[in-house]
C-alpha cells in the first residue's frame, strides 16, 4: 500500500471558507459553529495543508475596528507560525455584501465601482501582506438577470478598466502578485459575465498587462457549463496561463455542488491529475470545496483528508497508466507514425502546398483502420478500478 499522506511539495490548499463552511444553504441554517481564522489554521495543519487562502472578509469582518483586525491578524500569523502553514493565494469578497447586488467592476453605479476597486486595493495589501504570490477574482455578482439591464460590452469594457488599473496598482507597489481569473456560467446571477475559462483566455488577451494575468479554471464551474474541465485546463496550461486551480467535483446539470475532490466524476479527475501531473504543474492545488452539510467537524477534516488522499491515489493510478505494459504498446500503436506525411506539415511553403495538392490518399483504406479505443479505454478503467 502506498503513502497518500500529503506533504508540502504537493501544495494542498484549502480556502478559510472551504473548511470554515458552516453548512448554510438557500434551503436551510447554518449547522456548523464558526470557528476563527487561527483555529481553522490549526485544523489544516491537523489534516495535513501545504497552504490556506483567504477572502479579504474571511480573515478580517468588513465592520472590524483597526483593533480588531490588529488582534485577528496576531492570531492568524501565530496559528501559520505554529502549523508552518502558507498563504500562496488571497481574493476580495466582491459577492456578499448588499453593496455588489449588480456587480462589483461591472456594476451600472459609478460609486460601486469605485468602491469596488478601492475594497480590492485594500484586500490585495492583505494578501500581500501574508505572502500570497496569486490573487484571484471571481466575479460572483458581475452578470445579469436581465440584459434589459446592462450593455454587455459595456460590461466587457469595465471588467477592463478594472483590471488594467488593477494590474497597474500591483505595479506601482512592486508586488511579486499574478492575478488568476475564475470563471463560472451562473449562480448567484442569472449570468455571470466571462462565463467559462475560454471567454477567460480571450479576455485576458485584450488587458494592457496580459502577462500578469492567468485563470484558476474551477472543475463545478466548468461542469455547471457542461464542459470537459481537462479540455479547459489544457488549453489554460498550453497558454501558460494555469496561474491556479479549484478543485472539486460537480454532477453536471446541477448548481454549484463544491464537493470533495474525486467525489463525483472519479474519470475525470484521474485525466485532470494525470495532465497535471504529466506536465509538471507546480502552482497550488487549491480545494475550493466543502463537507457535506450533514458533517460535524470531524467530518469537515475527512472532507478535506479525502480531498487529498483522492489526488495522491489517482497521481500514483496516472503513473500507473504511464508504465502499464499493454496500455503504453496501444499508446505507440495509436501514435504510430511512419514519417511519410512530415513533408508536409509545419510552417507554410509553396512547394509544400503544390506537393500536398498532388498527394493522393487511399480514404478506404485509412477509414478502415481499427483504433482500438474501446481496449484502450477499458485498460484505463481496470486501472482506476484497481484490478490491474
Ligand atoms: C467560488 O468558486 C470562488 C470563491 O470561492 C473564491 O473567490 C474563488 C477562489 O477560489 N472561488
Ligand atoms: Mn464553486
Ligand atoms: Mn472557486
Amino acid at each position: 500500500m502506498s503513502d497518500y499522506t500529503p506533504k508540502p511539495e504537493n501544495k494542498f490548499t484549502f480556502g478559510l471558507w472551504t473548511v470554515g463552511n458552516i453548512g448554510r444553504d438557500p434551503f436551510g441554517s447554518p449547522v456548523r459553529e464558526t470557528k476563527s481564522p487561527a483555529d481553522l489554521v490549526r485544523l489544516l495543519g491537523e489534516v495535513g495543508a501545504y497552504g490556506v487562502n483567504f477572502h479579504d472578509n474571511d480573515l478580517i469582518p468588513i465592520d472590524a475596528t483597526p483593533a480588531e483586525a490588529e488582534s485577528i491578524k496576531k492570531d492568524f500569523r501565530s496559528a501559520l507560525a505554529d502549523t508552518g502553514i502558507v498563504v500562496p493565494m488571497a481574493t476580495t469578497n466582491l459577492f456578499s455584501e448588499p453593496i455588489f447586488k449588480d456587480g462589483a467592476f461591472t456594476s451600472n453605479d459609478p460609486k460601486v465601482r469605485a468602491y469596488a476597486l478601492q475594497k480590492t486595493m485594500n484586500a490585495i495589501d492583505l494578501g500581500v501582506e501574508f505572502g500570497a504570490k496569486t490573487y484571484v477574482f471571481w466575479g460572483g455578482r458581475e452578470g445579469t438577470e436581465s440584459d434589459a439591464t446592462k450593455d454587455t460590452i459595456t460590461a466587457i469594457k469595465r471588467s477592463r478598466d478594472a483590471m488594467n488599473f488593477l494590474c497597474e496598482y500591483v505595479n506601482d507597489k512592486k508586488y511579486d502578485l499574478k492575478f488568476a481569473l475564475e470563471a463560472k456560467p451562473n449562480e448567484p446571477r442569472g449570468d455571470i459575465y466571462n462565463s467559462t475559462t475560454g471567454h477567460m483566455l480571450a479576455f485576458i488577451s485584450t488587458l494592457d498587462h496580459p502577462e500578469m494575468v492567468g485563470v484558476n479554471p474551477e472543475v463545478a464551474h466548468e461542469h455547471m457549463a457542461g464542459l470537459n474541465f481537462v479540455h479547459g485546463v489544457a488549453q489554460a496550461l498550453e497558454a501558460g496561463k494555469l496561474f491556479h486551480i479549484d478543485l472539486n467535483d460537480q454532477a453536471f446539470g446541477r448548481y454549484d455542488q463544491d464537493f470533495r475532490f474525486g467525489a463525483v466524476n472519479i474519470k475525470s479527475a484521474f485525466f485532470l491529475v494525470k495532465l497535471l501531473e504529466d506536465n509538471k504543474y507546480d502552482n497550488p492545488r487549491h480545494f475550493d470545496a466543502h463537507a457535506y452539510r450533514t458533517e460535524d467537524y470531524e467530518g469537515v477534516k475527512d472532507f478535506a483528508r479525502g480531498c487529498m488522499r483522492t489526488y495522491l491515489i489517482l497521481k500514483e493510478k496516472a503513473a500507473q497508466w504511464n508504465t502499464d505494459k499493454e496500455i503504453q504498446a496501444l499508446v505507440a500503436e495509436i501514435h504510430a507514425d511512419d514519417g511519410s506525411m512530415n513533408q508536409y506539415f509545419g510552417k507554410y511553403s509553396a512547394e509544400k502546398a503544390k506537393a500536398l495538392k498532388s498527394q493522393s490518399f487511399d480514404r478506404s483504406a485509412i477509414a478502415g483502420r481499427g483504433l482500438k479505443y474501446e481496449r484502450l479505454d477499458q485498460l484505463t478503467v481496470e486501472v482506476l478500478l484497481g484490478v490491474r
